[in-house]
Formats: structure tokens, sequence, C-alpha cells
């Protein structure tokens, strides 16, 4: 039954496509077997992550850069996927937004999907890698993942992203706490939406001094040239690193579009070139591998190790009875007493 459901999904059919989403979305048996099938078909997609805080127009330059990708290149498909959204895809937007939402759902070259729940799968970022290894074995090229950047887990989203686009708006003056530090490091493209709003030429100048110094300290590190720098090196020989652009938009008047798709396709050019596409892919697959084994290990021994048992060794150690060290030698050696008995 599943492999009919996978055949249709090769073949492009929605509603399989859509099943298979849902099943894997909810952990069941039958969407486990589909990715472990569909593992083997992807690598192809350029996953794009894009961040920002709420109401910044993350939604409205999705859908924008959906439709600019599938008129550039009318032979790719899109696939969009909006993590624990605040509020349904279209969020806050008026009607006219909810009119051209519409519009790209009748391109059948772009599906759409909101993830309902969390939780049947690991965290937020194990959820999202599952399904857009769907959408990538099932023939999508873009996965555009729109996340509320707010916190760690929005981090551990967009890290499994080729391109990570962080959002963010003119502000007030104290927009300088719009941003969190942490999220702007992982940027390779930053983009000042509303560039419509006063302000705009600040919150540029500002997060290109966050972007410099940032380079400073990674090239103290070692880590980049300095001609990474300048934009007049162009006779040197070509930077081994990326420069996030800064670049100003207008989504819902479609304004900066073009230049934003440029550069993130600009960007999965430099992730070719450089070997880190394929070292991205190696990490995240290294990854992934180590967190299912820690956490089916870790199951294997709650099943087997009474949680009494934990307690009180936990208890031991607290008054200083025994070291944690002896603690978890003891857990240890139960587990392996307990497996032993089980398998004769
Ligand atoms: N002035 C102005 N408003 C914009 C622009 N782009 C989007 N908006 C509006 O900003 C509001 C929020 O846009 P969304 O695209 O829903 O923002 P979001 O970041 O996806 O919001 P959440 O998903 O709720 O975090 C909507 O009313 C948009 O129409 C812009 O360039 N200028
Ligand atoms: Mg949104």
């Amino acid at each position: 039954m599943t492999s009919a459901l996978i055949d249709s999904l090769r073949k492009g059919n929605r509603l399989a496509l859509s099943r298979i989403l849902s099943q894997v979305e909810n952990g069941t048996e039958t969407g486990m077997a589909a990715l472990e099938e569909l593992f083997l078909e992807t690598g192809n997609a350029q996953k794009i992550g894009i961040t920002g805080p709420p109401g910044s127009g993350k939604s409205t330059l999705v859908n924008a850069l959906a439709r600019e990708l599938r008129q550039r290149q009318p032979d790719k498909k899109v696939a969009i996927i909006a993590v624990d959204p605040s509020s349904p895809f279209t969020g806050g937007a008026v009607l006219g937004d909810r009119v051209r939402m519409l519009d790209l759902e009748v391109d059948k070259q772009i599906f759409i999907r909101s993830m309902a729940s969390r939780g049947a799968l690991g965290g937020l970022a194990e959820q999202t890698e599952a399904l857009s290894q769907v959408f990538d074995a099932a023939g999508y090229d873009f996965i555009l993942i729109e996340t509320v950047g707010a916190g760690q887990s929005e981090v551990d989203v967009v890290n499994l992203a080729h391109t990570t686009i962080v959002v963010d708006t003119p502000g007030t003056g104290d927009d300088i706490q719009s941003i969190k530090a942490g999220i702007l490091e992982i940027a390779d493209i930053l983009v000042v939406n509303k560039a419509d709003r006063p302000g705009v030429d600040q919150s540029v100048s500002y997060l290109r001094n966050m972007i410099e110094m940032g380079y400073a300290r990674s090239i103290n590190n070692g880590k980049h040239h300095l001609q990474d720098f300048h934009e007049d090196t162009v006779n040197e020989p070509a930077p081994a690193g990326w420069i996030p652009p800064i670049l100003k938009t207008i989504a819902y008047e479609y304004q900066g579009i073009k230049e934003l798709t440029d550069a993130i396709l600009a960007h999965a050019a430099h992730l070719r070139q450089s070997g880190q596409w394929h070292a991205k892919d190696q990490a995240s697959i290294r990854a992934n591998i180590r967190r299912q084994l820690i956490t089916s290990l870790l199951s294997d021994f709650n099943q087997k190790v009474p949680t009494n048992l934990l307690d009180s060794l936990i208890e031991k150690a607290q008054k200083r009875a025994i070291s944690p060290n002896e603690a978890v030698r003891v857990l240890l050696t139960y587990n392996r007493i307990i497996s032993l008995e089980s398998s004769e």
C-alpha cells in the first residue's frame, strides 16, 4: 500500500504527497517506512530558511520568492513549509495577501504546507527535516522554510537550510533588540523588509556593522582573509568566504525580490563551488544518525533500567556517598545484565 502511495508521489501526485507528509508528520509506521525509502532519493533540493521577528513580512517574502523562482526557472518546483506559524500562513495579512496566496496555489508546481503539529517526531527541527526530505524526494527543487526567529529551536530549524535569510524591519531606534546576535550569525543573506518605512538606511548600516564585526572576529580566528571585506578587491583571488549581502525589500510591492532571488541562487552556486554544499549534506546526515542513535539508546535504557534505581543512585551521588561516575557505571552494568538476561 505504501509503495503505491510512494509511486504516486514520484509521479507528481499532490494528494499522495500530502498524505505522505501527514503520515510523516504524525510519525506513523507508514510515514516512517516512506521516509526510509524516500531518503535514498534526496539530496537535490536547495533548502532556504527564512527567519525573523513576528510580522516582519516573512510570509509575504516567501510568497514573492516562490513566484519569482517559478517565473525564472519554470521547470523547477517550489515547496513552502511554514514552521509553527503563529497564525495561518498569511498571518495577520490583509485580504489582498490572501488573494495572492490563492494565486500561488493555482500553480501546481508550488506546494504549501503548514506544520500542524509538533512533537511526534522529536523536535521542530527533526520534523522540518523529515518534511523537507519528502519534498526533496518528490522532486521539489527549492524548499522555502519560514520560521519565527525567536529562540534556539528556530536556530536549529534554519541550521538545516543551505541558505538562511534573516529578515528585519526598520525600527524606531530600539530595533537593535529586534534581531538577536545569535540569529545574525547564522544569516547568509540579510533582508530589511518594509523598506517603505522610515529608518531603513539606519537599519542597513547597523546590520552592516554587526556583520563586519562578526567577520573581524572570524578573521582573528583565521577563518577568513581580510580581502573578504572589500568589494573593490575583485582582482584578488576569489575569496573562500561568503559575505552576507544586506538587501532592502518591499515585499508586498514585489520590490527587491529579483535581487533577493539573485542572492539566493548566487549563494547556492557559492556553496557548490566551495564544496560547502557537499560538506553541509554530509554533516547533516552524520548529525541525523547521531541524534537517532542517542534517542534509541536512551529509550532502550529507559525501558530496561527502572526509574527508582536511577533516582536512588542520583540521590546517593547528591549526598556525595558515591561519585556521578560510579552511578553511571552501576547503571550501565545493570543495563548490560538485563540485556544479557533478555537475550538468553
Ligand atoms: N509596509 C509594509 N508592510 C509589509 C511589507 N511586507 C509585508 N508587509 C505587511 O506586514 C504584515 C505582516 O506580513 P507577514 O508576511 O504576514 O509577516 P510574517 O513575518 O510572516 O508574520 P508572522 O508569520 O505572523 O510572524 C502584513 O500585513 C503584510 O502585508 C512591506 O514591505 N512594507
Ligand atoms: Mg508568516
